[in-house]
């Protein structure tokens, strides 16, 4: 061993001397040592020049290591999708319980099913498909896509057949800056007309833009906004971020809202994308908890008028007096990310974007259970459709997931199957 180090030692001072008296490189060592007759100055430097050549050495060879392991990485997140689409296909479609509904779309958002059947779809980055017997697309030129902006929620109204109105919640850039808008419009054919800006100005931002749209059993439109990244103004009743909001189809503030002339139904919520009302009429709504490198503390909340959900003075488990500690939350460690919500046959049933998961929870008692977990991917948005199944998609187009050939896609599963 000390043989070998003196060895290496020796080629390097001799390559080195060789460096520092040129046309002496060929001459032996022992002898070139006789030539030394420069100082302790003189060693320092080329003992300095050794150690620099060995930093850029080992330096060298740590960038391969590195190159070599964000290759592979890369190429294996790249084909997470197709493995599990192959995967799946060896699974008979019976033994699934899961139909594909359609393919092949761009971050589909949420489902609305027309009176004849046919299935409405928004896809984020600003498209409205129609899916019946054809296909049609028509394209929201206001929208702007950025981060998780552009158009999301969709809602017709309760008198669709007598009306066409259907309701929109879109980001927008209108004079510059960025900002979300519930627009009402008629739909005619395939087309929308006599937009109607019933919610404008809502606090947009690259992340945490709420977007759920729905219409309760009393006929009130309900809206999730999320915080717009602004966490500490989802406590102030007036910001209308960090909020969900009702007020009566033409946009205006119902007369028995819980904070005079304002559309605020409750407050203190981060990013709430999910809402569905229970057989008793209760109204449920998922949020998703904190994000970045601290993930996790998902919620599922009981939401009542007026009440202050906590975000983000609290989270968890923990309780303040005058807050609203969730019904349900993942773990510090666990994240659902979840992104809809679905009341049928006694269960809600959300899906989780991150947890790649349709989760299902008894009302009472409470309870959590998961289904196809991490076998679709990123999953985004549920529906209860009128032939009584939980149509959901998948998002795994949206920057964050690993597609397959065939994402995104539509799914239905019979919940009595689950
Ligand atoms: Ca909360």
């Amino acid at each position: 061993m000390e043989r070998c180090q003196s060895g290496r030692m020796r080629r390097f001072r001799k390559a080195l001397w060789g460096k520092l008296h040129p046309g002496f490189e060929s001459l032996p060592l022992r002898q070139l040592e006789k030539f030394r007759t420069h100082t302790d100055i003189h060693s320092l430097q080329l003992y300095g020049v050794l150690l620099l050549n060995m930093l850029k050495r080992l330096l060298l060879v740590f960038s391969l290591i590195l190159l070599v392991i964000f290759a592979l990485a890369f190429w294996y997140f790249k084909t997470a999708g197709d493995r599990r689409a192959d995967k799946l296909e060896e699974i008979p479609v019976k033994d699934r319980g899961v139909d594909i509904v359609a393919t092949n779309l761009t971050i589909p958002w949420e489902i609305a099913f027309l009176p004849n059947g046919d299935m409405l779809v928004t896809e984020r980055p600003g498209s409205l498909l129609k899916i019946g017997k054809d296909r049609s697309v028509t394209k929201i030129s206001e929208v702007v896509h950025i981060g998780e902006g552009g158009l999301l929620g969709m809602a017709l109204h309760p008198d669709f057949e007598k009306n066409s109105y259907i309701y929109l919640y879109m980001t927008v850039q209108p004079d510059g800056t960025l900002i979300n808008q519930v627009n009402r419009y008629e739909l005619r054919g395939d087309k929308l007309v006599n937009r109607d800006i019933i919610l404008n100005n809502l606090p947009a931002s690259k992340n945490h833009d709420g977007g759920r749209i729905k219409f309760g059993p009393d006929g009130k439109l309900y809206i999730t906004v999320g915080d717009a990244e602004e966490r500490e103004r989802a406590q102030e009743i007036n910001f209308l971020g960090g909020k969900i909001l009702r007020v009566n189809d033409s946009g205006s503030v119902p007369s028995d809202n819980p904070f005079p002339n304002s559309p605020v139904y409750s407050y203190g919520h981060r990013n709430p994308q999910g809402l569905a009302w229970d057989n008793q009429g209760r109204l449920w709504s998922t949020e998703h908890g904190r994000s970045g490198i601290t993930s996790g503390f998902d919620e599922l909340n009981l939401i009542e008028a007026g009440k202050n959900y906590g975000w983000p003075i609290i989270e968890g488990s923990q309780t303040q007096e005058g807050m609203e500690s969730p019904t349900l939350h993942s773990t510090a460690n666990i994240t659902w990310a979840p992104s809809g919500l679905a009341f049928v046959d006694g269960n809600l049933y959300f899906p989780g974007l991150r947890g790649e998961t349709l989760y299902k929870t008894e009302v009472a008692p409470i309870s959590l259970e998961e289904k196809f977990s991490r076998v679709y991917g990123r999953l985004r948005g549920v529906t209860v459709g009128p032939d009584g199944f939980l149509y959901f998609m998948t998002s795994n187009q949206d920057g964050r997931g690993s597609p397959s050939q065939s994402d995104d896609m539509i799914l239905k599963v019979d919940p009595k199957e689950l």
